[in-house]
């Protein structure tokens, strides 16, 4: 016996079949009023978010939910509101954020793998009054590019490193970083990271603060609106610190990697708030000090 909703179900199947009703359906859609902008933009509206203009309008490579694009977004938004995008010039990695430069609508280099900083020291150096920064994965940055960024960050280049870390190598699939947490599973650790035989996730940002050279150090994240928030808070100021010249300015971004954390974007955050921040806790690490700030605002 068929149920009721089925009986409905054919006969609408039966009315849109009909040629007549067809006809009728066209009428209306034609005789539909087009609004000459959209409704959003009427005097009534305020405009409460766009996207950055320095992104550029295309579709990105990057896995569903990938911390990635949202610190891209973060990045841009922050050289927009400085109104620098004709004086910032970026160095991308090697690593899922290889095409970083397809979509800042800034100056842009590529760096072979590990080398951003010895790139950025280059380019800073014959461009002193540009704000130069890289942006780097924790392979990148933390395992090949290890004395890249010791170096540059002990000479006190005047960048910014912008270091995403999500504990693992994404690009290649998911293996073993040097700050995949204890236990974890890679595809080279497939019972888990042990001590005894890969050693400690590598704390990057507590190691590279006892260098002189380091200005302005904090560890941040995006898995919540107020770490959000306060992750761009950091990326402003490492712009506007690099105008004191008094050397490097390092923010680390715990970001998610879904696809090889073989978790939904929901349950990725709920791994950084749950897991993540307790071998990296965040915060600031190391702070300019008062006189050097007293220096910025003259500046202004
Ligand atoms: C000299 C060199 N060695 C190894 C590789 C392979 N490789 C490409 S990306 C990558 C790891 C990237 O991981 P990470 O820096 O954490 O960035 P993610 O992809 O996670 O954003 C590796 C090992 C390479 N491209 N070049
Ligand atoms: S593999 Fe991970 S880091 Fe790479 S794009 Fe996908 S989610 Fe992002």
């Amino acid at each position: 016996m068929q149920s009721e909703e089925h009986l409905l179900v054919e006969e609408q199947l039966i009315t849109v079949k009909d040629p007549e009703s067809e006809k009728k359906d066209e009428t209306v859609l034609t005789d539909v009023e087009v609004p000459a902008k959209p409704r959003c933009l009427d005097d009534e509206y305020e405009m409460v978010y766009h996207k950055p203009k320095t992104m550029v309008e295309v579709s990105m490579h990057y896995c569903p939910g990938c911390a990635h694009s949202q610190f891209h977004k973060l990045i841009m938004e922050a050289v927009d509101e400085l109104g620098i995008q004709e004086q910032t010039i970026g160095v991308a990695p090697v690593g899922c954020a290889v095409f970083a430069y397809d979509y800042m609508n800034i100056d842009m280099s590529e760096a072979a793998h590990g080398r951003a900083t010895a790139t950025a020291t280059g380019i800073k150096r014959l461009m002193p009054d540009k704000y130069v920064f890289t942006y780097q994965g924790d392979g990148d940055l933390a395992a090949i590019g290890t004395a890249e960024t010791i170096h540059t960050i002990n000479r006190g280049e005047n960048i910014a490193i912008f270091f995403m870390n999500t504990a693992v190598y994404g690009m290649t699939s998911g293996q073993m970083a040097p700050t995949s947490l204890v236990g974890m599973k890679t595809t080279t650790s497939p019972i888990g990271r042990n001590v005894a035989d890969y050693g400690y996730p590598i704390k990057v940002s507590e190691l590279i603060a006892q260098l002189p050279g380091a200005f302005y150090v904090t560890r941040q994240a995006m898995h919540t609106p107020t770490a959000v928030r306060k992750a761009k808070k950091a990326i402003l100021n490492a712009f506007k610190y690099q105008k004191l010249h008094k050397g490097t300015c390092f923010i680390e971004v715990i970001g998610n990697c879904p696809s090889n954390w073989k978790m939904t974007p929901v349950e990725a955050n709920k791994f950084i708030d749950e897991s993540m921040v307790k071998t990296f806790p965040l915060g600031d690490i190391k702070l300019p000090n008062s006189e050097d700030l007293k220096l910025l605002e003259q500046e202004k």
